[in-house]
């Protein structure tokens, strides 16, 4: 396979700052001759431009700092549906969860149809009206959903991005009071920490699979490494206990591989001041790995 690596230091979709640098410290844990190992090759195209907060007002409390973040969606989806036209499989290194706006809407103005698995300890379902922070990357997933902010939704002119049947969120285990309502209001597909305990990853995860690859159609795959347990991933900015473990990650990885749909990939939240020793970042590599094709023997 060919890989388009596209970095997006962005932090300024979330409090905690850190995660800008979180694109180098991913490139840094090898990711690019652990790939070539496996035999894929690998252009970088380097990082996209993302504006500072020091520069600018956060702007309405209730989305705060939209108007970069749109201006980075804009330039980020150009970039992934470039890469796609190519032949070439983009992967998007966060950077906060905001950029999967950008992302994913490249990747729906290639394919007509796509899926999304949305592997996090959180939703991403907020609205401006329910957002407890005013935090975009709480309020990504709703918004290419078809919900929320207008200028978050109409981004691109396509709405909604992703039909709301086709999302498939798992590993969740911490959900705003609002935004639960709004999940269950649209029907989203919602696998959470319980239903991983009850049914094993290996079941949740091909009931995932089924719902955002129903019909052959390709799937986007973001992941939010605050979905793993803290004790794995340290270096996230909302860490919640709980999490995936270390093989259940890698077999949903594992799975998602072998089911042949995934078109592109986000790994987003990974913060190198709250991690240890690179620890998160180098978990990300080889999440990263078992999605595209690396097994055990
Ligand atoms: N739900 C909270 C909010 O909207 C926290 C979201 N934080 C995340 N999401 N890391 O993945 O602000
Ligand atoms: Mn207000
Ligand atoms: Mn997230
Ligand atoms: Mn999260």
């Amino acid at each position: 396979m060919q890989i388009r690596v596209i970095g997006v230091p962005m932090d300024l979709g979330a409090d905690r700052r850190g995660v800008d640098i979180g694109v180098s410290a991913i490139r840094y844990a090898g990711l690019h001759e652990k790939l070539r190992a496996l035999g894929h090759s690998v252009k970088d195209i380097g990082n996209l431009h993302v504006p500072l907060p020091e520069n600018q007002p956060a702007g309405d409390p209730h989305v705060k700092y939209l108007e970069p973040i749109i201006q980075v969606a804009e330039e980020l989806a150009a970039a992934v549906s470039e890469a796609l036209l190519a032949g070439d499989l983009p992967l998007v290194l966060g950077g906060d969860h905001s950029i999967a706006l950008g992302s994913i809407t490249g990747v729906a103005s290639f394919y007509n149809d796509i899926g999304v698995i949305w592997i996090d300890a959180h939703g991403d379902f907020n609205t401006p009206e329910t957002t407890p922070s005013g935090n975009i990357h709480g309020m990504v997933l709703a918004a290419l959903a078809g919900l929320g902010h207008e200028r978050l939704v109409r981004l691109a002119g396509r709405v909604p991005k992703v039909n709301p049947q086709n999302i498939a969120i798992v590993g969740v285990r911490d959900l705003d009071p609002g935004e639960r309502e709004l999940l269950r209001a649209n029907r989203i597909h919602v696998f959470t920490m319980t239903d991983i305990d009850r049914r094993g990853i290996s079941a949740i995860m091909e009931e995932a699979i089924a719902v955002a690859g129903h019909n052959g159609r390709r799937i986007h795959l973001s992941l939010d490494l605050d979905a793993l347990d803290p004790s794995e991933a340290p270096g996230v900015g909302t860490p919640v206990r709980g999490g995936l473990s270390y093989r259940e990650a890698h077999l949903s990885m594992e799975l998602l591989a072998a089911c042949g749909q995934i078109c592109s990939i986000d790994v987003v939240e990974v913060n190198p001041i709250l991690d240890r020793e690179n620890a998160t970042a180098s978990l990300a590599v080889g999440l990263v790995l078992s999605a595209l094709g690396k097994t055990i023997l």
